[in-house]
């Protein structure tokens, strides 16, 4: 018997004038170019990205299940009963089961909803959990950030269960310092009280050389990862990207603690057709970027979440030092 799916995608989403292409067309004119982080995602890219979390270079997956397989028990205890547990962007489930198994062991009731865009991909994944679930309820909820915000915002209002927030994986480094900050603000101000909680795995500051690694796979999965959101790219824009006009580059800011991945024109490329004026004009090596990865030293997650009105309950990291899982509490 399948799982549950509910549409949470605002209206604007439904009209006629198509959302994704107005973002991309903004990225596309401002100064450095750009491309909205979430093309990377439509089905094609969660099933390339869940094949770069299975590859052993890409070590901030199997950190944070070495984290989960050793500590889901506690995070489970820590927990509250009866709360209702909301991942964003929960992917395959293939770590977020670890707690969600722990969490039925202990016989803690929770009702846990799976945020993601794809929901084809989040059909296959909730039902992919174990269907003898007693304690545990899972159900998913198609929709962006956004959406799950206030969709959240809304049970806060209807229930004084406690919340709990999941947001693995490091997808907070997606966001800029101050972005994640904002959006951790705004997550705790507009759908949250005091009691909720928060439970964020971020990847910290490593060697260069193995961060850079991480993200130049020498099978080329990362690189037909970033590349496909042209793909993507190209259903929202009537085809402008020739996909053998980019090619991907990734580069490591030590200094700043961030990787960025950018499309770089492997020719003249003119889109001005698409993009009037001369941001439509790409010559020889122009890059457009689609993707930051912010890293976090111990000290700065912690200046982050006091930032944001949230208290450190506690952290794990794995064996080699080299990721946190935090809980924390609003
Ligand atoms: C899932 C957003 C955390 O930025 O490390 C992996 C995505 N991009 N390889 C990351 C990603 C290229 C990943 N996050």
């Amino acid at each position: 018997e399948a799982r549950r799916i509910i549409d949470i995608r605002s209206k604007k989403d439904a009209s006629t004038e198509d959302p994704v292409r107005k973002d991309i067309l903004d990225g596309l004119r401002s100064s450095p170019p750009t491309l909205p982080t979430y093309i990377l995602y439509d089905a094609q890219g969660l099933q390339l990205f869940d094949a770069i979390t299975r590859l052993e270079c890409y070590y901030p997956t199997a950190s944070e299940i070495s984290i989960l397989t050793q500590h889901a028990k506690d995070l489970a205890a820590s927990l509250p009963d009866n709360s209702t547990v909301v991942e964003l962007g929960c992917g395959s489930l293939v770590k977020t089961r670890l707690l969600l198994y722990a969490l039925e062991r202990l016989r803690k009731k929770t009702s846990y909803y799976a945020l993601d865009l794809s929901s084809s991909e989040l059909k296959k994944a909730i039902n992919g959990l174990d269907s003898g679930l007693k304690y545990v309820s899972v159900i998913g909820l198609h929709g962006t950030y956004d959406d799950g915000r206030k969709w959240l915002a809304r049970a806060r209002s209807k229930s004084s269960g406690p919340l709990v927030v999941l947001w693995l994986g490091s997808s907070i480094g997606n966001l800029s310092r101050d972005d994640a900050a904002s959006f951790l603000s705004q997550f705790v101000k507009e759908s949250l009280v005091a009691g909720d909680m928060f439970v964020i795995g971020i990847d910290r500051r490593n060697d260069p050389d193995i961060v850079w690694k991480a993200y130049n796979d020498d099978l080329g999965i990362t690189r037909k990862f970033i590349l496909n959101g042209l793909n993507h790219a190209n259903r929202h824009l009537d085809q402008v990207f020739r996909l053998e006009d980019w090619e991907y580059e990734g580069v490591y800011y030590k200094r700043g603690g961030y990787h960025e991945a950018f499309y770089i024109a492997q020719r003249d490329v003119d889109m001005r057709g698409i993009v009037e004026n001369e941001s439509g004009h790409f010559p020889a090596g122009a890059r457009i970027r689609v993707e930051q990865s912010w890293k976090y030293s111990p000290r700065e997650a912690a200046i982050l979440f006091d930032r944001c009105g949230l208290f450190p309950v506690q952290r794990w990291t794995d064996a080699a030092g080299m990721y946190d899982l935090h809980l924390l509490h609003v």
